[in-house]
C-alpha cells in the first residue's frame, strides 16, 4: 500500500471529477460520493459532539447510554437522506433505521438508488470504539418506476459502494469496478483526502474476525470451520462490522458471521451490509459469501433480509464456506 506524500493528495472531489466524470457508467455518481462525504463530515462531528453533551449532560447527571445511541442512529440517517436527496440524483433511498422505501424522484436525473446502514454499530459509541456508515449504489434503468421494487437489486448489479469508518481517523473507502480507493478527513479542512490509493487486499490472509461467544451455539460444521482459523490465524473482533472489515482490507483478513440452527440467516443486512461490503471486497481481489454461495448473487426477497457472511480473503473465505457447507 503507497501513501502519497500530503502535498500531492487529491481531495475526494477532485478525484471523483478526474477519475468517473467522463464514465457514462458513473453519471451522477460524482454527486452521491460528494454528498455522502458531506453527510459523514456532518456525522462525525455530532458523534464528538454527542457523545461529550451526553455524559456531561446539561443537568449533569450521565444520561441513560440507550438516549446517545437512538439520537445518533436517527441522526445519522436523516442526515444522509437529506444529503443524498440534496444531490437530485437518486431516485430512492433504503436505510436500516426505515422501514419503508425513501422515494425521492423518478425524472431521468434520478438515475441512481442507494441502501445504506448510516450508522452501523452504534452500541460503541458510548465505550469510544470505532463505528461506520455503509453505503451500496444501484443503478435506476431508463423509465424503470420508483417503486419498493428498486431496493431488490442484486449485489452483482450495483455500480459501486462505499463505507466511513469513524475511528481514531475517519477513513471513507470507495470502490468502482476494478477501483478501491480511500480518503482520509483532514479534521482542519474538513476534506476527505486521497491516502490509500488503488487498495488491494494483501495477499496473505492474517487474522479472522468472528464472536467466538457464538461458538456454542453454532452446527458442527461452522464449529470445525472456526476450530480450522484458531489454528492458522490470530483472533482480531472489534465487534464492529466496518472496524473489523476495514482492518481485513488493508492488512488481510477474514470477517465471517454465520448463521446457526436458532437463526439460519445470521445477524447482518444483505442490501446495506453485505452487499456494498462484498462488492468492495471483490474490486480488492477479496471474495464475500455467504454459508451457501456468492453473496452479490442472491436475488433478495425483501430489503431488510439478513444473511449469513463470510468476507475478505478469497482463499480463505472459499475454504470456509467449503468447510461449513460440507455439513
Ligand atoms: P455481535 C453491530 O451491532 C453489528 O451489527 C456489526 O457492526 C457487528 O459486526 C455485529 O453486529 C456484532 O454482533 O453479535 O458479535 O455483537
Amino acid at each position: 500500500m503507497t501513501l502519497i506524500k500530503p502535498s500531492k493528495r487529491p481531495t475526494l472531489s477532485n478525484y471523483a471529477a478526474d477519475a468517473w466524470s467522463d464514465d457514462s457508467r458513473y453519471e451522477g455518481l460524482n454527486a452521491i460520493v460528494q454528498a455522502i462525504a458531506d453527510g459523514a463530515d456532518q456525522i462525525e462531528e455530532k458523534i464528538r459532539a454527542a457523545t461529550l453533551a451526553d455524559i456531561i449532560g446539561t443537568s449533569g447527571e450521565v444520561n441513560v447510554q440507550g438516549e446517545i445511541v437512538q439520537y445518533l442512529d436517527t441522526a445519522a440517517s436523516d442526515t444522509f437522506v437529506d444529503v443524498l436527496s440534496k444531490s437530485g440524483r437518486v431516485a430512492a433511498i433504503g436505510s436500516e433505521e426505515i422501514e419503508e422505501t425513501v422515494i425521492v424522484g423518478d425524472s431521468l436525473q434520478h438515475n441512481l438508488i442507494v441502501q445504506m446502514d448510516p450508522l452501523d454499530g452504534s452500541s460503541n459509541i458510548d465505550v469510544a470504539v470505532s463505528i461506520g456508515s455503509i453505503f451500496g449504489i444501484w443503478l435506476r434503468g431508463d423509465g424503470e418506476p420508483a417503486t419498493d421494487d428498486l431496493l431488490l437489486k442484486r449485489g452483482s448489479q450495483q455500480v459501486a459502494a462505499a463505507y466511513v469508518v469513524y475511528g481514531s481517523s475517519t477513513v471513507m473507502v470507495v470502490a468502482v469496478e476494478n477501483s478501491v480507493q480511500g480518503f482520509t478527513l483532514d479534521p482542519e479542512a474538513r476534506q476527505f483526502i486521497l491516502t490509500h490509493p488503488d487498495l488491494r487486499i494483501p495477499e496473505k490472509c492474517s487474522v479472522y474476525s468472528a464472536n467466538e461467544g457464538n461458538f456454542n451455539k453454532l452446527d458442527e460444521a461452522t464449529q470445525k470451520a472456526f476450530i480450522e482459523l484458531r489454528e492458522k490465524y490470530s483472533l482480531r473482533y472489534v465487534g464492529s462490522l466496518v472496524a473489523d472489515f476495514h482492518r481485513n482490507l488493508l492488512k488481510g483478513g477474514i470477517f465471517l458471521y454465520p448463521g446457526d440452527p436458532k437463526s439460519p440467516e445470521g445477524k447482518l443486512r444483505l442490501q446495506y451490509e453485505a452487499n456494498p461490503l462484498g462488492f468492495i471486497a471483490e474490486q480488492a481481489g477479496g471474495a464475500a459469501y455467504s454459508d451457501k454461495q456468492r453473496i452479490m448473487d442472491i436475488q433478495p426477497e425483501h430489503p431488510h433480509e439478513r444473511t449469513p457472511l463470510i468476507i475478505g480473503n478469497k482463499d480463505v473465505v472459499e475454504q470456509t464456506m467449503t468447510i461449513i457447507n460440507k455439513g
